[in-house]
């Protein structure tokens, strides 16, 4: 091969590989986007239950449905888009599945908004079999059937996005245990022939979303039937297993896949890498294990379910937080302070992610027992939990993400040239002051025994939803200014 063709080649490969940024980038602006506009209809929730606005209580139900799907959607979306970005750094995929995934995505979304603002569905994101078929004429069999096909077309978007990551990664790391780096985690494997931390996350998240999104598909399938053809019923207890084994798998999945861009950034600012030993390995395959059977712990109220299962899903809860914790709190914590830490916007977010992570799973732990379960389960203590491991976790990783793409040009040629302005710090804390204040509200009036999904509050609940409001719009301004942030990154970057 010639000099020339080789420059060829390399040029080419940089166009392809700039075009695939493109779409990452794209779909981070439309994931922060939603976030923002998913927290003003938060924020619209917290002023009603604060008897600020008055909204009509179907309404509330109909926001509530599309702050839960567009949220979890979008931490989703958000994680699997940091997945692939990095799993393509190791092995190059398709861009074209990319696009089909981004497109998919995009159509669920019209059809859930309409089937919610048009349809007037109201059901919660959850689809709890039969609500979406018992809607008491607040909607029509097929807005609640447009909702599910929404979720259809949006699960189908996820299989292909892991469909190919998985396919790359198994053929470049020799299997599937190859890319869990099992060789080195039970095996004679040697530390420095295991593939990156990121490859292990990636392959551990795939495996498990893959298989929630399947079960999902099979109730989804089944709850439209059921809509069309009201003879046709399906044993509620089973699908709320697979609703919630779905559900659980689903939302861990967008932290497990956020959590690749901790493994693959923080490096960069500690000039360390970050290794897979044996005992990140051991503890990716457990936290799999793991995840796939801890979702009993959704049903502890349901006295028709085996004994043994709500009991393993109590102990399996107790350890889920134990591997996650170790290999990546506790390492971050070794990496950032053996090293000449670079603080910037991007570096701040991500450790404040992990952080709300693993902060996040106390109270949810906690919740996971089943005699606190029996008290707390449907009080505000739930969404004070997951708004913590979410808000302050998932959605700070996000953002740091994007904020790491549009870093300033000279941390991007050398990463030590990274730092925290004056603004910067003042937007960060901004989040981290308004999102921790948030979900202790939340975590307090769960505690008061406040009752979560309640349109309409008690008088005496009331001073709590409208310090909560105040915290959210201090969220809802940094996040505002996050977004313009990177939107001027992206312009700044393209001329
Ligand atoms: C400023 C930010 C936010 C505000 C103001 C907000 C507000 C709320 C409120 C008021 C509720 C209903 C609570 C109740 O049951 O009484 C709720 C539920 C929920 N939120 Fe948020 N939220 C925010 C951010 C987030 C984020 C970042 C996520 C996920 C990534 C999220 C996911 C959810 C989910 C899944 C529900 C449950 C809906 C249901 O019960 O069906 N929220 N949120
Ligand atoms: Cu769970």
């Amino acid at each position: 091969m010639t000099a020339e063709s080789d420059f060829g080649t390399v040029a080419a490969m940089r166009g392809v590989q700039e075009r695939r940024d493109g779409a990452v980038r794209l779909a981070m602006l439309l994931g922060g986007t939603v976030f923002v506009l998913m927290m003003l209809l938060g924020l619209v929730m917290r002023l009603a239950q604060g008897g600020l606005v008055e909204i009509d209580a179907a309404l509330f139900y109909r926001i509530m449905t599309a702050h839960g799907a567009g949220m979890v959607g979008t931490a989703t979306l958000t994680g699997a888009t940091i997945l692939w970005f990095f799993t393509n750094r190791h092995v190059p995929l398709l861009a074209g599945v990319f696009w089909a995934f981004l497109g998919l995505f995009l159509l669920g979304v019209v059809f859930i908004l309409a089937a919610i603002f048009v349809g007037g569905y109201g059901g919660a994101w959850t689809f709890l079999y039969p609500l979406p078929a018992m809607s008491g004429g607040f909607w029509q069999p097929s807005a609640a059937a447009l909702f599910l096909l929404g979720y259809v077309s949006i699960g189908v978007g996820f299989l292909l996005l892991h469909l190919e990551v998985a396919r790359k990664l198994i053929a470049a790391y020799g299997g599937i245990g190859g890319a869990l780096a099992w060789p080195l985690a039970f095996g004679r494997g040697r530390p420095e022939d295991a593939p990156p931390a990121g490859v292990v996350a990636a392959m551990a998240s795939t495996i498990f979303n893959v298989l929630g999104i399947v079960v999902g598909a099979a109730v989804l399938v089944a709850s439209i039937v059921n809509l069309l053809v009201p003879g046709f019923t399906v044993d509620a207890l089973l699908a709320k297993n697979m609703i919630y084994f779905f559900g659980h798998v689903f939302i861990n999945a967008a932290i497990y896949m956020g959590v690749i861009a901790v493994y693959e950034i923080i490096p960069e600012y500690t000039g360390r890498p970050w290794k897979t030993t044996r005992a990140f390995a051991i503890a990716w395959t457990v936290i799999m294990l793991f995840t796939l059977s801890v979702y009993p712990h959704h049903l502890m109220q349901d006295l028709a379910m085996p004994a043994w299962t709500l009991v393993m899903g109590q102990l399996v809860s107790y350890f889920s937080g134990i591997p996650l914790i170790a290999v990546t709190a506790f390492s971050l914590l070794v990496y950032i302070r053996g090293a000449d830490m670079r603080w910037d916007l991007a570096s701040a977010l991500l450790v404040l992610g992990v952080a709300g992570w693993s902060v996040g799973t106390v109270p949810a732990i906690i919740d996971g027992m089943i005699v606190v379960n029996k008290v707390m389960h449907n009080t505000q203590w739930v969404p004070g939990h997951f708004h913590t491991y979410l808000l302050l976790g998932e959605v700070a990783m996000a953002f740091g993400f994007m904020a790491w793409l549009t870093r300033a040009p000279a941390a991007q040629e050398r990463p030590g040239a990274a730092r925290l302005t004056g603004a910067d710090r003042l937007l960060f804390l901004t989040y981290a002051v308004g999102g921790t204040g948030f979900v202790l509200v939340f975590l307090v009036a769960g505690a008061l025994s406040v009752p979560r999904r309640w349109a309409v509050h008690a008088t005496q609940w009331m001073p709590l939803a409208q310090a909560a409001s105040v915290f959210a719009a201090l969220v809802i301004l940094a996040v505002t200014v996050f977004v313009l942030r990177y939107l001027s990154g992206l312009i700044r970057q393209r001329s």
